[in-house]
């Protein structure tokens, strides 16, 4: 078993982890920036090491900070939570090479998932179902992509292999602007992420957002975790998900859960990962893998009574998955409400002190956050400040403690969000279950014209 772990992040997710650490027994290491001296988990932590100035650049994607961090604390393993550089193949790779053991799949896994064209072949080889597409790159050759476009039928999108969450797209309606928007798209792709490989897909105009949890251990074994509906986005930036998707029946849930289990097993994939999916008209359809923990896995949780952090853990130690899919089942339902630290309308960020903090509580919520009385939102990082999640037997009552909660919870000193999630979990539609991914965006258009 791994016996002392650094957590190479902040705010909740870092908090998150050393409470499995904990649980388990393990010591764990806070780093953190010259900003994030106050963070609830770094005075929780065993030991904690300052890795640098505020600018995340300079401190949490500083790698060689990390890594010797690690080496002066004595770690074995590194934790990388959630964005920064938790699906940075050089990062694996680096940590790795020093000794370490990465909390996380193999360098090779991660860099396959981040060339998206790469990662749609693997799932097409693994009968993982994907959009309807170009099977690869696009080529040079124009009179090429306007067959491909016409076999497709309009609208396409066009893909940078590169991008990825939301990140280097283009939707082409229509024949006349599809070698225009080809080359647009690949001279953003190679000036954002040095990498000008675009694909063609049908474009879907009203999915869902859909995802299937999963774990692989490193033995060949892998089970899904059931899915999670994460439509309720603004910009890319999801605000609510929730466990299991409205309508999906437990013969959907295997159908796929199982493809993806088997994918990760023919790709020797180890440790949490994501398959994402658009679903249209009761198909699912591949987009993406996120080879990490994602921010929604408590939803998962909260379903399948399973500690993701933990058996990412146990599974980084090399042990071999305490489940077998038979074991995994869907009980009641959960939410996770995003609270964030910006302005209801504007969206703006707005850090600064919290003069007051009252937590939710009571039956079946659960309040992720590192926030507390007194302290301090810093301008210079993500504006999620924590995750409100309920649960219940039903979807219902799921919501009905999610009303309950945000009503409950008190956040005085920034602004926050949880006006727009009291109206958001409020709305009649969300109610109803299985709004698209731009049923939020068209609801906050018509409060906002
Ligand atoms: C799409 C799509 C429609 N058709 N692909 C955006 C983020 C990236 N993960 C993939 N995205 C999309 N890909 C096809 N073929 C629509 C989106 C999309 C989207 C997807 C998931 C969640 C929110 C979204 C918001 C806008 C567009």
């Amino acid at each position: 078993m791994l016996e002392k772990i650094v957590i190479a992040n902040r705010g909740e997710i870092a908090l998150r982890i050393l409470r499995a650490c904990r649980e388990m027994g393990i010591k764990t290491v806070a780093v953190h920036s010259t900003a994030d001296r106050a963070l609830k988990h770094v005075r929780l932590a065993d030991e904690s090491v300052c890795i640098g100035p505020p600018s995340s650049m300079e401190s949490y994607l500083n790698i060689p900070a990390l890594i010797c961090a690690a080496e002066l604390t004595n770690a074995d393993g590194i934790h990388p939570g959630y964005g920064f550089l938790s699906e940075n193949a050089e990062f694996a790779e680096q940590v790795e090479s020093s000794g370490f053991k990465f909390i996380g799949p193999s360098a090779e896994a991660i860099r396959t998932m981040g060339d998206k064209v790469a990662a749609i072949r693997a799932m097409k080889e693994a009968g993982v179902p994907t959009v309807p597409g170009s099977d690869g790159p696009l080529d040079d050759d124009g009179k090429k992509s306007l067959a491909m476009g016409r076999s497709i039928g309009y609208p396409v999108i066009i893909k940078a292999a590169g991008g990825g969450g939301g990140r280097g797209m283009r939707v082409v309606h229509d024949e006349e602007n599809l070698l225009n928007s080809i080359d647009l798209t690949k001279s953003e792709a190679a000036a954002a992420f040095n990498n000008d490989v675009v694909y063609m897909e049908k474009f879907l105009g009203a999915p869902r957002h859909i995802e299937i949890q999963v774990l692989a251990d490193a033995h060949g074994h892998a089970i899904h975790l059931g899915e999670r509906d994460c439509s309720m986005q603004r910009r890319h930036q999801k605000v609510v998900e929730e466990a299991p998707a409205p309508g999906i029946t437990e013969e959907q849930r295997n159908r796929i859960g199982r493809r993806c289990a088997e994918a990760c097993i023919k790709m020797g994939y180890e440790g949490a990962g994501t398959f994402e999916f658009l679903y249209e008209n009761g198909e699912f359809y591949f987009i993406e893998m996120n080879t990490r923990v994602q921010v929604e896995h408590p939803v998962t949780e909260m379903v399948t009574w399973v500690d993701i952090i933990k058996e990412q853990i146990l599974i980084a130690s090399g042990y071999p998955l305490r489940f077998k899919q038979e074991d995994i089942q869907v009980h009641g339902h959960a939410i996770e409400c995003r609270i964030n630290a910006e302005d209801s309308r504007t969206f703006l960020p707005s850090p600064g002190k919290i003069t007051l903090y009252h937590a939710p509580g009571g039956p079946g919520v659960r309040m992720d956050s590192h926030i507390y009385n007194g302290y301090t939102v810093p301008p210079y990082y993500d504006s999620m400040i924590g995750k409100l999640i309920t649960y219940g037997s039903s979807r219902e009552t799921a919501i009905a403690r999610m009303k309950g909660a945000l009503s409950e919870i008190i956040i005085e000193g920034i602004k926050t969000n949880i006006d727009l999630q009291k109206d958001i979990i409020s709305d009649e539609n969300f109610a109803a279950g299985g709004c698209d991914i731009h049923y939020l965006e068209k609801k906050l258009g018509l409060d906002n014209p």
